[in-house]
């Protein structure tokens, strides 16, 4: 049984055990539904404890579930018992309270929390509102803006900012919590109940102007999805709605996002990213142990990949050219540590520690005895080969050799490299120190014990490890390609620049094809057309424009001119006249009579062209799954996640 009572007079303590999470599965919810009726009437018990046994407190619903006609009790119902208890009941929380388990401590009497432990509504992440009382009792504990902070970011936060908020009542010793809830409810069972949070007034009332201002900025930042909108609404009808008509208002809204196709996708996306580390080949492989890494070159990659690694805790000693440029490169990490220690991502001591255990060096041989080693060095085969000989002749022979070339064949570096075998890709994506997408490359040598520390590596990293084969651009960059060569051809059709950009950033993604190019570098892809040029097949149709605009050192916002122009610097461009001009001469060229595209057009073209391309990949076994491909597009390339990815989204048609 999910939930049993522990009675020791005048307490009683309900312990949950659900593993993996505590999840409110239907067994678990009946439990609970139970033991509040049977303690209502057990005379011997003043108060009750409810604790969850195993890493975590309750951490939500069981998402499992949702495609699953909902079976009673319900779960607002089983909250609203434990509100009504005539005995307090103190949630005693560690982990993470997430959703409907935040939902309950919500219907407790009092909540105690060890330092370690999270609280949150992360409902919105999958699509949905909290649809048990959350947008209607969290207003009255934290007040109004901290709760709409909460449920339309899902953000969690720490125990220590819960008690500072009112979310909690009282700190526990770390890994006391148990000894410290049962002095706390023996020393609140003789005081009176106090009154239950549904009862409890709201006070921070926003008016008319304000409401709107919150909403708008919430429907700005959420780019086509809808739950945030929903959440911040939810909360705002509990300022004027009764308590019933509130709860009874949240449970509609979360009803119909729970059959919308957002959440659909937005669960999907939870379970697919769960998905992408679990590779037969690899069950019962033992990883091995990474401690120190090294990591050669300290430019915009390598000193994201080594600030990476520095904030998982693992040594670090990064390699550059003379020790003017490890000098730079150290400079360049600290400067993004500064920054997450700003946000409050690391304490001053961290911080100080990580800047004194840091080592920037020219002198090779300090990567003797490293566990592995990284190259984030310029991308040329040669220059890369050199470097791994250089390394074979330093490091131990066993010591893992990882790239993090975007496109080069990674088979090709191995079979020059003593012991193939311990060769890997890990393709990073900057800012390497957030980006949470990691493409572990398996090379044809490369044994399960590597491939299984690479999945491991991006794990610790905090990472989504996602596997893929060798091929040009392997999964993230080939589709890209394929989705830009689409957007070229709308060019030459018809389509403007800005039009194209504009019909993607309504599709939700963060930004546009041409807008993109702009920031990252024109002359990024040139290179890379450059360097397919003698294989290319000469049957494909090919649009020159972006070569042209190449050819006039356009190469985005760095140069002034791009797809757009950048007057002064500006960050947003503009359209501009030579660009519009070229475009009329290629179509003049290719004899093209240009057509006009809507939106739906262009993303429906966008799409299928992802989605073309993510199945050649898969026929070709380079991903094992459309869940990786969708994972890759998600996480390193600003697909809306609230669509699934381009996989999903064609699947679901
Ligand atoms: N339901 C079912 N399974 C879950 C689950 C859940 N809520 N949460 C995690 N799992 C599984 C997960 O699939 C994995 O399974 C294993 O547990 C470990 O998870 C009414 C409607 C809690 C922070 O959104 O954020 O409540 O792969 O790998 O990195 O208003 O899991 O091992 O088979 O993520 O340590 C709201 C979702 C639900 C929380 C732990 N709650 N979970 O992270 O482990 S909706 C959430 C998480 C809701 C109410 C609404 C994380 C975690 P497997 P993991 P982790």
């Amino acid at each position: 049984m999910p939930v049993s009572i522990e009675l020791n007079p005048p307490l009683a303590i309900v312990h949950i055990n659900n593993p993996p999470v505590n999840a409110l599965s239907h067994e678990v919810r009946l439990g609970l539904l139970n033991a509040c009726k049977k303690l209502n009437t057990d005379q011997a018990i003043k108060a009750v404890i409810l604790i969850c046994d195993g890493r975590t407190f309750i951490a939500g619903a069981d998402i499992r579930e949702f495609g699953q006609p909902p079976e009673e009790p319900h779960l607002p119902d089983v909250i609203s018992s434990l509100e009504a208890s005539t005995k307090p009941w103190i949630a005693a929380i560690h982990g993470t309270a997430l959703g409907g388990g935040c939902e309950v401590t919500l219907g407790c009497h009092y909540r105690v929390a060890v330092p370690s432990a999270k609280l949150g509504l992360p409902e919105v992440n999958l699509g949905l509102i909290p649809g048990a009382g959350g947008t209607v009792r969290l207003p009255r504990l934290v007040g109004v803006q901290k709760a709409i902070e909460m449920v339309t970011s899902g953000k969690p936060v720490k125990a220590s900012k819960a008690k500072e908020i009112g979310l909690i009542d009282a700190l526990a010793p770390d890994h006391q919590l148990e000894q410290f809830a049962i002095e706390f409810a023996t020393s609140m069972m003789n005081e009176p109940t106090p009154l239950a949070v549904s009862k409890r007034p709201i006070t921070d009332i926003p008016n008319l102007a304000e409401t709107a201002d919150i909403l708008a900025g919430i429907k700005a930042k959420a780019r086509g999805q809808l739950s945030p909108l929903e959440a911040a609404s939810s909360v705002l009808d509990a300022c004027n709605l009764s308590v019933e008509d509130a709860l009874k208002n949240e449970r509609q809204r979360f009803v119909k996002l729970k059959e919308s196709s957002q959440s659909k996708a937005l669960r999907y996306a939870f379970f697919a990213e769960r998905q992408t580390t679990k590779i037969d080949e690899l069950k019962e492989v033992e990883p091995r142990e990474i401690n120190h890494c090294g990591v050669v070159g300290g430019g915009t990659m390598g000193a994201g990949i080594a600030t990476a690694m520095l904030l998982s805790g693992l040594q670090v000693t990064l390699i550059e050219q003379d020790e003017d440029e490890a000098a730079t490169a150290k400079n360049r990490v600290i400067k993004t540590l500064e920054a997450s220690l700003s946000r409050g991502l690391i304490t001053q001591a961290r911080f100080e520690s990580i800047k004194t255990d840091f080592k920037a060096t020219s002198q090779f041989e300090k990567l003797k005895s490293v566990d592995l080693v990284i190259e984030a060095i310029f991308e040329d085969m040669a220059v890369k080969r050199d470097l791994f000989e250089k390394l074979s002749k330093t490091c131990s022979k066993d010591t893992i050799f990882a790239t993090n070339t975007s496109y080069l064949n990674i088979n090709e570096l191995a079979e020059s490299t003593v012991n193939p075998e311990r060769v890997i890709g890990l393709h990073f994506f900057s800012p390497a120190h957030i980006m949470k997408l990691l493409e572990v490359i398996k090379t044809d040598t490369v044994s399960n014990e590597v491939l299984a520390t690479g999945f491991a590596l991006g794990k610790k990293l905090r990472k989504v490890p996602v596997l893929s084969g060798v091929c040009d651009g392997f999964i993230g960059n080939r589709i890209l390609s394929s989705y830009r060569k689409q957007c070229d051809y709308m060019l030459e059709d018809g389509a403007s620049p800005q039009e194209i950009d504009e019909a993607m950033r309504a599709f939700g993604m963060a930004m546009g094809p041409f807008e993109m190019q702009d920031m990252a570098g024109l002359d990024i892809g040139w290179a890379n057309r450059k360097r397919l040029a003698p294989t290319r097949d000469l049957n494909e149709r090919y649009v020159k424009i972006a070569d042209r605009l190449c050819e006039l050192g356009r190469f985005g916002q760095k140069t002034g001119f791009g797809w757009y122009e950048y007057p002064n610097g500006a960050r947003k461009g503009i359209p501009d006249s030579t660009v519009e001009a070229i475009i009329v001469e290629e179509r003049a060229i290719a004899g093209i009579i240009p057509k006009s595209f809507s939106p739906e057009e262009i993303q429906t073209r966008i799409l299928d062209a992802m989605a073309c391309e993510g199945h050649k990949i898969l026929s070709e076994g380079i991903a094992r799954s459309a869940s990786d491909i969708d994972m890759v597009m998600i996480l390193g390339y600003g697909f809306p996640r609230w669509r699934g990815g381009p996989m999903f989204m064609v699947q679901n048609k």
